[in-house]
């Protein structure tokens, strides 16, 4: 499939996620190309069903700036109670809708819109899903301060740190930390995982996004949508 054929798939699963959005919602909408298309898709709505939300909140300043570019207000997440329904793309979506996040690099903001989420809706085109988390390294966001250590420790767990990397330097996140990417593959027991990353002294944030999706649409590339 080519990039064109892959951005057709994208749009089509975003623009029925924008049909799922109703006037007086809080929404949350993340990151990433998909996510893209789905914001075009919901201002085409705000402009043409004069959709109006209750508020929004985004998980990324690319997003809010093309939020705004449609004529949206987007708050923060500290100003609202909960958000309704949360939209956003995947990096790896496994048949429990277990997810790998994080490869734009905003996964603790992410994180944090999802954990106050009621509902949240994943966009993904097919070649996102696998039976088993696997095939995309694991984001974690950690502090510099103690960045050199835990790469040491990652290495000595097996977890094949990498560094990620911005025209040669080190990605410097939102927020002013790392991201060492866990090229483990598969993962093989996520939430082992998680709570060995949960409980390590440093670490921020991680990629591994488990038992928070509700449902996901997915793009199929015989052009069929499935919800
Ligand atoms: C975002 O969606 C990130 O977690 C992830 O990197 C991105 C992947 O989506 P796409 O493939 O649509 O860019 O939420």
């Amino acid at each position: 499939m080519n990039k064109q054929e892959q951005d057709e798939l994208k749009k089509e699963a975003a623009i029925k996620a924008a049909g799922m959005v109703k006037s007086g919602m809080i929404l949350g909408v993340g990151t990433g190309s998909t996510v893209a298309f789905f914001i075009d898709a919901l201002g085409k709505r705000r402009k043409e069903d004069g959709l109006k939300l209750k508020a929004m909140v985004t998980t990324s300043s690319r997003s809010k700036k093309q939020l705004e570019s449609w004529g949206f207000k987007v708050g923060k997440l500290s100003d609202i109670d909960h958000v309704d329904l949360t939209i956003d793309g995947s990096d790896r979506v496994a048949d429990n809708f277990d997810g790998i996040k994080g490869g734009g690099g905003a996964l603790t903001l992410e994180k944090n819109v999802a954990i106050n989420s009621n509902k949240i809706i994943w966009i993904v085109d097919e070649s996102k899903l696998v039976h088993r988390l696997s095939g995309f390294p694991l984001p974690v966001e950690v502090l510099p301060i103690s960045c050199e250590q835990n790469f040491r420790r990652f290495q000595a767990e097996g977890l094949k740190p990498q560094w990620r990397m911005d025209n040669g330097k080190r990605f410097v996140t939102h927020y002013g930390n790392y991201i060492i990417d866990l090229a483990v593959d598969p993962i093989p027991v996520p939430h082992g995982l998680a709570d060995y990353l949960d409980h390590t002294v440093g670490v921020v944030e991680h990629g591994l996004f488990l038992g928070m999706c509700d449902e996901v649409i997915i793009a199929h590339s015989n052009g069929k949508i499935e919800d």
